[in-house]
């Protein structure tokens, strides 16, 4: 058994980072947030890592910030901490920008239930799998705090402002399956196919040009609070970018000689 708080296994060009806190069911506590940001850098600096996935050990998947935690937690005499925003600042936002910033795709494998900053942190990602048995809780309002890591901006944007605000409001917890109903996730699969489909999609996609698919995830993140205008000259600005690239000569090649591409970009 490893004492890591963020396992890492690469097979070929996918790369599994595991949270690993599994008595606290994965949640946050800084050295676990350092862990898998310096995890993230590494991977996003090797250029062997072609996709990343991001899955939990035990029953969880994660349930956001470690409560006990003295960066967050009330002192015994019920003194408030002393300024909730430190671990956003230093732990929540540079984590969700280098989610962001990832070079090439991220899969979250959502084996378990997924809570407050923990489900964010799986909406981040580039495309959510979940286990049959997994389930997403905004759970910040239940603690009289707002949606963070993100869920403000997220939320609406992906189930639209009335389900956005049901969630956070009520905090419930909603299943894999009626989270791929309503679009909050891409899929969700038998629990115990879960690691093989995750394998299987990042496989796949590593196999794809992941630069295209990086630039991808940042100009439909941008267009969210672009006019058409805007989002038009972006898509061309990219298409000039990626035009000549690598990729897309090898792409164009390998579509004329009817051959499976090499894509190497990243
Ligand atoms: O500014 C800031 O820094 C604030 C940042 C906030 C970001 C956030 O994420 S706020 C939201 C924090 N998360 C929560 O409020 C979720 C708390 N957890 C739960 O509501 C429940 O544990 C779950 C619904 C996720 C799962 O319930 P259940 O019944 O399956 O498991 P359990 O028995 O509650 O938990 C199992 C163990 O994990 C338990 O420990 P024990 O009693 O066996 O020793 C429990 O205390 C521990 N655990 C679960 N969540 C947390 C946790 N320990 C610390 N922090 C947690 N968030």
């Amino acid at each position: 058994m490893s004492d890591a708080l963020v396992l890492a296994s690469q097979d070929g060009p996918v790369l599994t980072l595991t949270l690993n806190r599994p008595a606290a069911l994965n949640s946050f506590n800084g050295a676990m947030h350092e862990q898998l940001r310096a995890a993230l850098d590494a991977a996003a600096a090797d250029a062997a890592v072609r996709c990343v996935i991001l899955t939990g050990a035990g029953r969880g998947f994660c349930a956001g910030q470690d409560l006990a935690d003295p960066m967050v937690a009330p002192s015994p005499a019920g003194e408030p901490p002393k300024d909730l925003s430190r671990a956003i600042a230093l732990h929540y936002t540079p984590l969700v920008k280098r989610l962001k910033s990832m070079p090439v795709p991220v899969i979250a494998a959502v084996n378990g239930v997924a809570a407050g900053a923990g489900a964010n942190l799986a909406l981040n990602c580039d495309l959510v799998l979940a286990a049959q048995s997994a389930s997403f809780i905004q759970a910040f309002a239940k603690i009289g705090l707002v949606p963070d890591t993100g869920g403000t901006w997220l939320l609406p944007r992906i189930v639209g402002r009335a389900r956005a605000l049901g969630l956070a409001m009520l905090g419930d917890k909603l299943g894999a399956a009626e989270a791929e109903r309503v679009g909050l996730i891409w899929k969700c699969v038998e629990d115990a196919a879960l690691a093989d489909e995750a394998r299987k999609l990042a496989e796949r996609l590593a196999a794809m040009p992941v630069k295209a698919l990086a630039a991808t995830r940042a100009a439909v993140d941008a267009a969210q609070h672009f006019t058409l205008d805007q989002a038009l000259d972006h898509e061309a600005a990219l298409q000039a970018e990626l035009g000549r690239a690598h990729d897309y000569l090898e792409g164009v090649a390998a579509f004329g000689a009817k051959r499976a591409p090499q894509f190497t970009d990243r």
